[in-house]
């Protein structure tokens, strides 16, 4: 059993040697559609019944806090034999017993059956994923346990037993503030990676890892900004369109984030990140006053991270987000430079971002009305070479949200255009100064909108 699944592994990573791209054999892009919740056929009886002898009646289940899989019952073909078994959280019906348990169960022979259960300490469940991070062709389960963003958390890892009949665990004893599985080095399996901030005399560092022989081996590390308090985001996935990367999104003091950028450099055979600042142990060049965290924003499948910038003439002492510019940027490894790929302002509080044209670079700046809902965008007019020192002038678009109700009731002559409708809103633009050089067409302005929920 185990050598076809090596030999298929191995036929597996010299297909997967070269484009990237070209590894969706093993698992589907679409985590959902793999790791869904039982039917609520016999099976969900058969699962329920298997559960209930082991943790008694009255047991609770117990649903994964972040990531993906949200459910307490996963399935997932964990035997590559495309059937798919059970993995189930709960908390055992005795009071006394406060960890939740992980229970991995098959249908053998048209009946539910267990194929190992394990105790955890913690008492919540933070994440669960699955790679084959140990080469065999089939997936592991990898489950966070306790908390990454309280950085009381542990990893284990379940992996099939040499006969493929039952699950054998590996604890990762460490703590993690992020945890994800994905393919890094390109080479058509999965490992697992974990960042951690500094606590005490242990510095912040990103690792990657994979199990092999039954234990957790380091394939490499790197240190990350050693002032990040909290890691509030990581994104996995293309940072470039041959390479996988993490972007971290981190606070440090009040106002205080920071986007770094970890991947595996093919020539070092390392994880490396490259802003980071060895004398200073920490990254400035992604500094930024607002918590905006990286994602796929235009999506081309390849992750951004966010630059923000207040827009000139904005005097305010904490500013709303709309007098921010958040310019979106690609890393580029060969260059070791970011790339600037769209600029947008973003309305939190009505819900949408605007993409700003290339010909309103440096030449605007914005005003909201939060009573009317109106954001304005306006010329801005320079003094001399110093971009803040100047005047706003014309007022070359304005964006207003009304209700359904006001817009039949107050806007019956068109002096707005609709934009979009959504929830009974109407989003409606106005361009006051269609003579301006700047000004754009309506079109453009429609196509240039997104409502933060569309994303
Ligand atoms: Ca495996
Ligand atoms: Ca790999
Ligand atoms: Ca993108």
């Amino acid at each position: 059993m185990k050598n076809w699944k090596r030999l298929l592994a191995g036929a597996l990573a010299a297909l997967c040697m070269t484009p990237l791209g070209g590894c969706g054999v093993l698992f589907s892009d679409d985590p959902e559609a793999l790791m869904r919740p039982p039917r609520p056929t016999g099976d969900k009886t058969g699962i329920h019944e298997v559960l209930e002898k082991a943790a008694g009646e009255g047991f609770t289940l117990k649903y994964p806090a972040s990531g993906d899989v949200r459910s307490a019952i996963v399935m997932q073909d964990i035997t590559g034999d495309g059937v798919e078994e059970a993995i189930a959280f709960y908390q055992k019906a005795d009071a006394s017993s406060t960890g939740v348990n992980i229970m991995f169960i098959q249908k053998r022979d048209g009946v539910w059956t267990s194929m190992g259960s394990f105790a955890a300490a913690a008492s919540q469940v933070d994440k669960v994923l699955f790679g084959d991070v140990n080469e065999d062709g089939v997936p592991e389960t990898v489950v966070g346990w306790g908390s990454g963003q309280s950085g009381v958390s542990n990893v284990s890892v379940y992996s099939l037993s040499e006969d493929g009949t039952k699950l054998e665990e590996t604890v990762l004893d460490q703590s993690y503030a992020q945890l994800l599985v994905l393919d890094l080095d390109g080479d058509g399996f999965e490992e697992i990676f974990t960042a951690t901030v500094t606590v005490g005399d242990q510095p912040a560092q990103a690792r990657l890892l994979r199990l092999r022989s039954g234990a957790i081996e380091i394939l490499s590390s790197c240190p990350i900004d050693s002032a990040v308090t909290s890691i509030v985001g990581a994104a996995g996935g293309l940072i470039g369109e041959n390479r996988m990367g993490v972007l971290l999104d981190g606070s440090k003091a009040a106002n205080s984030y920071i986007t770094e950028v970890v991947y595996w450099d093919r020539g070092k055979r390392a994880l490396v990140s490259p802003f980071f600042d060895p004398a200073t142990q920490t990254v400035e060049i992604t500094t930024r006053s607002l918590n905006v965290v990286s994602r796929d924003v235009n999506g081309d499948k390849i992750l951004e991270l966010p630059m923000v910038n207040l827009l000139p003439g904005v005097t305010a002492s904490s500013p709303p987000d709309t007098a921010y510019l958040t310019d979106w940027h690609q890393y580029d490894a060969e260059a070791n430079t970011l790339s600037r790929v769209m600029s947008m302002v973003t309305n939190s509080v009505d819900g949408y971002w605007f993409l700003i044209p290339d010909m309103w670079k440096n030449q605007i700046t914005t005003e909201q009305d939060l009573s009317s809902r109106t954001l304005t965008f306006r010329r801005w007019i320079t003094y001399g070479e110093n971009l803040s020192e100047g005047r706003a002038g014309d007022r070359l678009l304005e964006i207003r949200v009304f209700t359904a109700k006001q817009w039949t009731e107050e806007e019956p002559n068109g002096e707005y255009f609709k934009i979009l409708d959504s929830n009974n809103l109407v989003y409606a633009g106005r361009i006051p100064s269609p003579d301006n050089s700047l000004a754009m067409s309506e079109n453009d302005v429609r196509n240039s909108f997104k409502l933060l929920t569309q994303e």
